[in-house]
């Protein structure tokens, strides 16, 4: 749970930091894989994926989220030797260089890898399938570490095979809620919750979920929004290539502040340490938005 703490707003506890809420943080996305929908192959290589990375913390990443398995939809698990293999080369220089200057985030669902990540510090496992396996949340609760609990429908391979929902708000809502209470049973010290753009929902469940993430603050924990680049973009702005998908994700991400979502989760973190500063001065000391 997120505590009241003085003039500088909620506070997140990352392992030894802490992370003001009271400005919107930015968690940039650096993908050590082949088969990323919007960056496949680019950073697959340690030395690129670490150049990315630094260069992503010059922009003014408050978190990087390092993966290594792609969850697109149509992708398939890989093992976690070989996610490791492409894991460990990133994130221990990292740790040891720039451990300092930021909080490392590891996009994983194997409790094995996340068992290695935080064996070395890593104070935040980000898990897309919202911790659904015990081992997983008994290894970060072990650690009494913290998560992200992503919502999604099914599994990357099939979810995007007509999913439907009754009420894909409150469907969300209270599925997060139960696997947040779940964790704090296994011991993780902090959750975060995001309820998982593009994973097993269509067009309007995406928009639904975007445009009531208010909705979620109920719930007492943070709020993540991952909109960066996604297929949902492309289809309202009519741009098949991930790369073309800025200006929608611009949007996406100054409305999703708006509806107070406290991180975002994106590939372009300049564009979306601009769109902080200019929400946040739109937003005004009184804190009113509105479309
Ligand atoms: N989206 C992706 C991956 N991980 N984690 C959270 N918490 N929220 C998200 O919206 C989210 C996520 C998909 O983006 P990306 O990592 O760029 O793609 P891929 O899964 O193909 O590597």
């Amino acid at each position: 749970m997120i505590a009241p703490h003085g003039d500088a707003g909620p506070i997140l506890h990352l392992g030894g930091k802490f992370l003001s809420l009271a400005r919107p943080l930015i968690m940039g996305v650096v993908n050590i894989t082949p088969d990323s929908f919007s960056d496949g192959g680019r950073f697959f290589e340690p030395a690129a994926a670490l150049q990315h990375a630094r260069r992503l913390l010059d922009k003014g990443a408050d978190i990087l989220d390092l993966g290594a398995e792609s969850a697109r939809p149509g992708s398939a698990r890989i093992t976690a030797e070989e996610e490791l293999r492409r894991l460990l080369p990133v994130l221990e220089p990292l740790l040891e260089k720039e451990g300092g200057r930021t909080v490392l985030s590891v996009d994983t669902s194997s409790p094995e890898v996340a068992e290695a990540a935080l064996r070395r510090g890593v104070p935040l496992i980000n898990d897309v399938r919202g911790l659904r396996d015990p081992d997983l949340r008994d290894v970060i609760g072990g650690f009494k570490a913290a998560a992200l609990i992503m919502h999604m429908r099914g599994e990357p391979d099939t979810m995007q095979d007509d999913p439907r929902y009754g009420d894909v708000v409150g469907e969300v809502k209270a599925h997060l809620a139960r696997q947040a209470e779940r964790a704090a049973a296994s011991g993780v010290r902090e959750v975060i919750i995001d309820p998982g753009i593009g994973f097993g929902k269509t067009l309007a469940h995406n928009l639904a979920l975007i445009r009531n993430l208010s909705d979620f603050r109920d719930l007492g924990h943070p709020v993540c929004l991952g909109v960066s680049r996604k297929a949902f973009i492309g289809e309202i702005t009519g741009a098949p290539d991930a790369r073309d998908r800025l200006e929608g994700t611009i949007v996406a991400n100054a409305f999703g502040l708006g509806a107070g979502a406290d991180i975002l989760r994106v590939h372009d973190v300049q564009a979306a340490v601009r769109t902080v500063k200019m929400v946040e001065a739109l937003r005004g000391p009184e804190g009113k938005i509105s479309f």
